[in-house]
């Protein structure tokens, strides 16, 4: 098992001009036909990745070639002595019904569908399936007409038609681009047409492509698509650059959606949503995916990655642009605390592991295992940083360079830097290691007032902890955006500083000094801020301005007492309720109607793998006990405020899903969990029985499964049987169960793990009950070890099928270092019990193997 690394990067040998495809389509025997175009680009000799393809015949230049002119072995095809100009043909016969990694061409329902990021291509046909190989496409495909009568692919339709019972369709891309963007859709489906007339009058025919019945629900996907598109052109310039524009939705899907050149492919989670079978979070994600895919065209496509060590040029930037959409459709401030909340929970604990990687790693075994928060969450944080730092209108005009010069090319993070520096006088030497140096960086500071001087001086240090392969860090180039309050919490000045030393000291000539200092507002850089007192947290989270630190305040000092509490429950005290915490809960709801859907997110306590992060030997029992406690406890002692909250905000019309309508529900939700945990379950049960759409129920019933009993099983038995055939619905039936806190729940994954409606083929159903229950803290690292087994069982059981989503479930037990002796031998074992597995695919064995090490 040999690493690729960065620093072996070669440039081919051969480009590809054009590629024909021919495809005779069925599900167990596709012929697949490859004519390339060849030119000479480097020395050596032609080579051509394949996989699972059985080879029929190879010709060069019209000339069949013997098997003594080539070597053939499970990766790849070598001929030696190909002239600089030449015309290669392939014939290949592949399996789709067979392929149950779903990469590559494979069946899912009737359909046969694509994909083929990072290396699917060569599952497909002999190809040179890097990213630096960008050639134009034309395809042909048959198929019978009745099971196939929808053909798709890249770029633009040159003709189709039906003859005796074979449907035929040619397609064309005119924009050269790399394998791994090539689509391919043959099924049975129906479409949700529109249009969109770009700002220089192109008129674009928009289609979502489904299964018969389900275009009702893909409206509100359309209006993303429409509303990206606009958005690209007013934010960026950015303008769509083929006729047509197709989405097909599939439902064995690895990933959420694949941006493939003018046809992208999408899971039908982030397709398909009507209020009565989704919830506002699924209207979200299919907003911002739907959106994140089509910025793709140019982040992406039109402006691709050398190779995949730079991942992150695409993904990290175009993260980016999707946060920046919604944060314009939705509330800034509200989008900003999600993208925090889910980059402190996974992206913060994986760079504190053995899987910590930079955001362009040097060294891979498997790349599928580098689609990461890392990757894709610090990668946005990382451009975000570029704006803060050189400010809007430069990052915009860098922006503008880094498409113009990169056009039509396989780019670098290198360029995207270029791009950046050639606009500003800064000097961003420095800020490379960001994408070098793994792990987060923590900041301390220090302040001090000179009265006779009237001066403050604010001092800040850094400090990045060692990481697999990089013992020793050197300082970043940090943005950290301040606000400075008076006594009375109002502002008296703001400024972005530039934090380039080991340590470093900045003096402010100020009127008065000051109440607090409010670091790092809205985010500015991805680091960890430490050594806040409890007084600072309380102000900061009544006053400052800035509404992330507001929020973030308040979550630090949550976290700092509940911490507390866990340590006084270590030694056999009683859980008492810190009045401060009280305190600025109560403001919150007080303040409620201001922005609700701030509120709904200030009213949550952070999260138990939060509070574990900050743990030294992580007690998830303990942590558990003192969370629950605090919700009840709050939940009796503003009892009057939470009810005021419910009763106040029950108005939004059902299917209303604009920001307004969503942020009451949410609010409504949050207190509805502290109403639960103080009362019991008497509202939730009577939310699930009135609720109007998909929102007010999962919520409702999410309250309903901590407690074992009739409520439960009588609430868990009409969902099932109301939504037993709309598979999404049912997904979320699995996962309800899988979060649960009920005494029983490890009992009830086991069984579930064996329903009848459990599908391993399907990813959205295995991640609805094995992610689901990860994600539940209590239960995965229940001390019996039950939880682990579990877990290990069935990456050994998905290894055998689908390696790229049995290897994802490895990461849960990375962390094991952080836990009791007990816990540590337990996810040990379950590591060692994979790392045995003979035949063990690449993509388990790199994360198991370095979890270990
Ligand atoms: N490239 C895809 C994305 O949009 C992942 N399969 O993130
Ligand atoms: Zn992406």
């Amino acid at each position: 098992r040999n690493p690729v690394n960065l620093a072996d990067y070669r440039a081919p040998a051969y480009q590809v001009e054009h590629v024909a495809l021919d495809f005779e389509l069925a599900p167990e025997a596709t012929i697949v036909k490859a004519r390339l175009q060849l030119r000479r680009n480097a020395p050596g000799p032609l080579k051509l990745d394949g996989r699972k393809l059985e080879l029929l015949s190879v010709s060069l230049n019209g000339e069949p070639l013997g098997d003594n002119r080539y070597t053939l072995d499970e990766d790849s095809l070598t001929i030696q002595d190909v002239p600089d100009q030449a015309v290669l043909e392939t014939s290949v016969r592949i399996n789709p019904a067979a392929n149950s990694e779903l990469s590559g061409l494979y069946t899912s329902g009737s359909g046969l569908f694509t994909q083929c990021e990072p290396e699917g291509f060569r599952k497909v046909t002999f190809f040179p399936d890097r990213p630096d190989v960008m050639a134009r496409y034309r395809v042909r495909m048959r198929a019978d007409a009745a099971k196939f009568p929808i053909l798709l692919s890249n770029g633009n339709k040159l003709s189709s038609g039906v003859e005796n019972g074979i449907a035929h369709a040619e397609w064309e891309d005119p924009h050269p681009k790399p394998s791994y963007l090539f689509a391919l859709v043959a099924a049975d489906l129906v479409s949700l047409k529109d249009e969109f007339t770009t700002r220089s009058g192109r008129k674009v025919d928009l289609g979502i492509w489904v299964e018969r019945g389900d275009e009702a629900r893909c409206a509100h996907a359309m209006g993303a698509l429409k509303r990206s598109m606009k958005w690209d052109e007013d934010i960026f310039g950015l303008e769509y650059d083929l006729d047509i524009f197709n989405i097909a939705a599939v439902s064995d899907f690895n990933a959420g959606a694949m941006e493939n050149k003018g046809l992208n492919i999408f899971n039908t989670a982030y397709v398909l949503a009507d209020a009565n079978s989704a919830t506002d979070m699924d209207f979200q994600n299919v907003e911002r995916v739907i959106a994140h895919e089509y910025f793709h065209n140019w982040t992406g496509d039109r402006v691709t990655c050398r190779d995949w060590f730079q991942l992150s040029l695409k993904e990290g930037l175009t993260v980016f642009r999707d946060q920046e959409y919604m944060s314009d459709q939705f509330s800034a401030a509200v989008k900003r605390i999600a993208d925090v909340r889910l980059l402190r929970a996974t992206q913060f604990r994986d760079d504190a592991g053995p899987l910590a990687h930079p955001v362009r790693p040097a060294s891979y075994l498997e790349i599928n295992n580098f689609y990461t928060t890392t990757i894709y969450e610090k990668g946005a944080e990382v451009v975000r940083m570029y704006r803060t730092i050189i400010g809007r209108e430069a990052f915009r005009r860098g922006m503008e360079a880094y498409i113009a010069k990169n056009d039509n090319a396989a780019a670098t993070v290198e360029d995207f830097w270029a791009a950046m520096q050639s606009i500003t006088d800064i000097d961003l030497k420095q800020f490379m290691l960001w994408y070098e140096q793994a792990g987060t960086p923590e900041i301390t500071f220090d302040e001090s007032w000179d009265d006779a001087a009237q001066t403050f001086t604010l001092t800040l240090r850094q400090r990045t902890a060692p990481t697999p392969g990089q013992p020793e860090k050197q300082p970043l180039l940090i943005p950290v955006a301040i606000g400075l309050l008076n006594q009375t919490g109002e502002e008296i000045h703001a400024e972005t500083l530039l934090l380039r030393e080991t340590e470093q000291s900045f003096t402010f000539k100020l009127p008065q000094k000051p109440g607090a200092v409010s670091l790092f507002r809205h985010f500015s850089a991805p680091v960890k801020l430490k050594g806040q007192s409890r007084a600072r947290l309380a102000f900061l989270a009544a006053h400052d301005s800035d509404l992330f630190n507001r929020w973030d305040a308040l979550q630090q000092y949550a976290s700092a007492v509940l911490l507390d509490s866990v340590a006084t429950h270590q030694i056999g005290q009683p859980f008492t309720l810190d009045e401060g915490l009280k305190d600025a809960i109560a403001a919150t709801l007080r303040d409620a109607t201001r922005d609700p859907a701030f509120a709904a997110e200030a009213l949550i306590l952070p999260m138990e793998s939060l509070l574990a992060d900050d743990m030294t030997v992580v007690d998830p029992d303990a942590i558990h006990l003192v969370r629950e406690a605090a919700r009840k406890a709050l939940g009796q002692a503003l009892s009057a405020e939470f009810h005021a909250v419910y009763e106040q905000f029950a108005n939004a019309a059902p299917d209303d899903v604009s920001g307004p309508a969503m942020g009451a529900r949410a609010l409504r939700n949050a207190a509805l969990s502290y109403l639960t945990a103080a009362e019991g379950p008497a509202f939730a049960a009577a939310q699930f029985t009135a609720a109007g759409n998909m929102t007010e129920k999962l919520a409702a019933l999410t309250n309903l499964v901590d407690e074992p009993g009739p409520a439960r099983e009588s609430a868990l038995h009409a969902f099932y049987t109301e939504w037993e055939h709309n598979r999404l619905v049912l997904d979320k039936w699995f996962s309800v169960q899988a979060r649960s806190n009920a005494s029983d729940t490890l009992t009830r994954v086991q069984a579930l793990a064996s329903h009848a409606a459990m599908d391993l083929r399907n990813p959205n159903r295995v991640r609805a009950l094995i992610g689901a229950f990860t994600a539940n803290p209590w239960k995965f690292h229940d001390k019996s070890g039950a939880g682990y087994k579990l877990l290990a069982d069935f990456v050994l059981r998905l290894d055998e099928t689908n390696p790229q989503i049995a290897a994802r479930f490895v990461t849960a037990l990375g962390l094991w270092r952080r836990f009791d002796t007990k816990r540590q031998g337990l996810m040990k074992a379950e590591l060692e019990r994979i790392l045995a597995r003979e035949q063990l695919s690449r993509n388990t064995y790199e994360l198991a193997s370095k979890a270990l090490a």
